[in-house]
C-alpha cells in the first residue's frame, strides 16, 4: 500500500482496516458518512445525515485483494463486461481489482474530497493489455456524492469503455421506478433480450433486467418504500446501465445472497458498447456522476 500521511488527512477522515483487513478510508462529517476501500477505490458507503444508506453491499461480498467487491461503486475500466472484443478478462477490466493510491484529501464547501490515482505500471494488468493506461478518481462526500473517473490512454491510444457500477440500496426493487429513460434506445443483455429496443415510459422491474441505455441525461430512482427519490446526474457518460439479477442470477453468484436481489438496484454511469470513447495516444476522458436525495 502506498504511504498515506494520516496526519495530513482532513478532520473527519481516518485510515483504518475494514473487512478482510483491507485498508479503508472512513469519512464522518456533519453532512454524511462514507467509506472508500483502496481496493478498486471502491466507495462502499454513502449515508447523508438523517438518511438511510444509499449504497448497497452484499452480505456475501468478498473483501479480498485482486477481487472486485460485490456492491458499492465498483470502477469498470478500461473495458465493460467482456469488452468490445467480447473476450477480455477480468470482466469489467482491471481498474476495480487494482489497489489505488490516495493522492490527496481536503475539506471544502461541498464536503470532503479524496483524490485517488492508479498507474497501470503498478497494477496487475493482464498479459497483452497495455500497462501505460492511468486512472484518476475524485470522490466528494457531502450532502451529495460526486464521483469523477478520468482515464488516460497510453501510447497506443484506447477504445475506452468505463462505468461507475453503482449498487443502490432500495426497499424492494419490485416497487421501484426509474425515470428519465423514456424513448432511449437500449441493448438488452438479459437472457432472450434483443440488441435494439426503445424504452417506453419509466423502467419497472418484474424479471432479470440488464440493459445498456444510450442516454446522457439524469435519471431518478423512485423508492416509495424508503419514501425517497435518488437523482443521478452525469457528465461525460453516453450510457446508463440498469441491472437487477433477479432470482436465478442471484443464486448463481457466490458473493451475492440468494435472497438479496430485491434490496438492490444497479444504475450505472457508463460509456459502454456503442457508447464507448475513442482516445488518441495520451488523451483522457472524464466521466462524472452526482447523487442527491429528496423525500417523496
Ligand atoms: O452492469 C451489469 C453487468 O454487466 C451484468 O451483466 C452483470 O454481469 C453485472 O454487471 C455484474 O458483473 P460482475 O462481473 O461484477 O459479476
Amino acid at each position: 500500500m502506498a504511504h498515506i500521511d494520516e496526519a495530513a488527512l482532513p478532520e473527519g477522515v481516518t485510515l483504518g482496516r475494514g473487512h478482510g483487513d483491507l485498508p479503508v478510508l472512513r469519512i464522518e462529517t456533519p453532512a454524511a458518512r462514507a467509506e472508500v476501500y483502496l481496493l478498486g477505490a471502491t466507495v462502499t458507503e454513502w449515508t447523508p445525515a438523517g438518511a438511510d444508506p444509499v449504497i448497497w453491499v452484499s452480505e456475501q461480498a468478498l473483501f479480498r485483494t485482486g477481487t472486485g467487491i460485490r456492491g458499492g461503486i465498483p470502477l469498470c475500466a478500461p473495458w465493460f463486461g467482456p469488452g468490445l472484443s467480447k473476450d477480455k478478462k477480468p470482466t469489467h477490466g482491471w481498474f476495480r481489482t487494482a489497489e489505488w493510491a490516495l493522492a490527496d484529501a481536503e475539506s471544502g464547501a461541498d464536503g470532503v474530497t479524496l483524490r485517488f490515482t492508479l498507474d497501470g505500471a503498478d497494477a496487475d494488468v493482464p498479459d497483452g493489455e497495455p500497462a501505460d493506461i492511468r486512472g484518476e478518481y475524485v470522490v466528494t462526500v457531502g450532502t451529495t456524492l460526486t464521483t469523477s473517473l478520468t482515464v488516460t490512454a497510453g501510447a497506443d491510444g484506447l477504445e475506452l469503455e468505463d462505468a461507475m457500477h453503482t449498487y443502490f440500496a432500495v426497499s424492494d426493487v419490485r416497487e421501484v421506478t426509474v425515470t428519465g429513460l423514456d424513448g432511449a434506445r437500449y441493448f438488452d443483455k438479459a437472457p432472450g433480450g434483443r440488441a435494439v429496443n426503445a424504452q417506453s415510459g419509466d423502467v419497472t422491474f418484474t424479471r432479470e433486467t440488464d440493459r445498456v441505455y444510450q442516454s446522457t441525461g439524469p435519471v431518478g430512482i423512485l423508492d416509495p418504500g424508503k419514501k425517497r427519490r435518488i437523482t443521478l446526474t452525469k457528465d461525460g457518460s453516453a450510457s446508463t446501465v440498469v441491472w437487477n439479477p433477479w432470482t436465478a442470477k442471484a443464486a448463481d453468484m457466490a458473493d451475492f445472497g440468494d435472497d438479496e436481489w430485491p434490496s438492490m438496484l444497479c444504475v450505472e454511469t457508463a460509456n459502454a458498447l456503442a457508447g464507448h470513447v475513442t482516445l488518441e495516444a495520451g488523451a483522457s476522458h472524464t466521466t462524472t456522476a452526482t447523487l442527491s436525495l429528496e423525500a417523496l
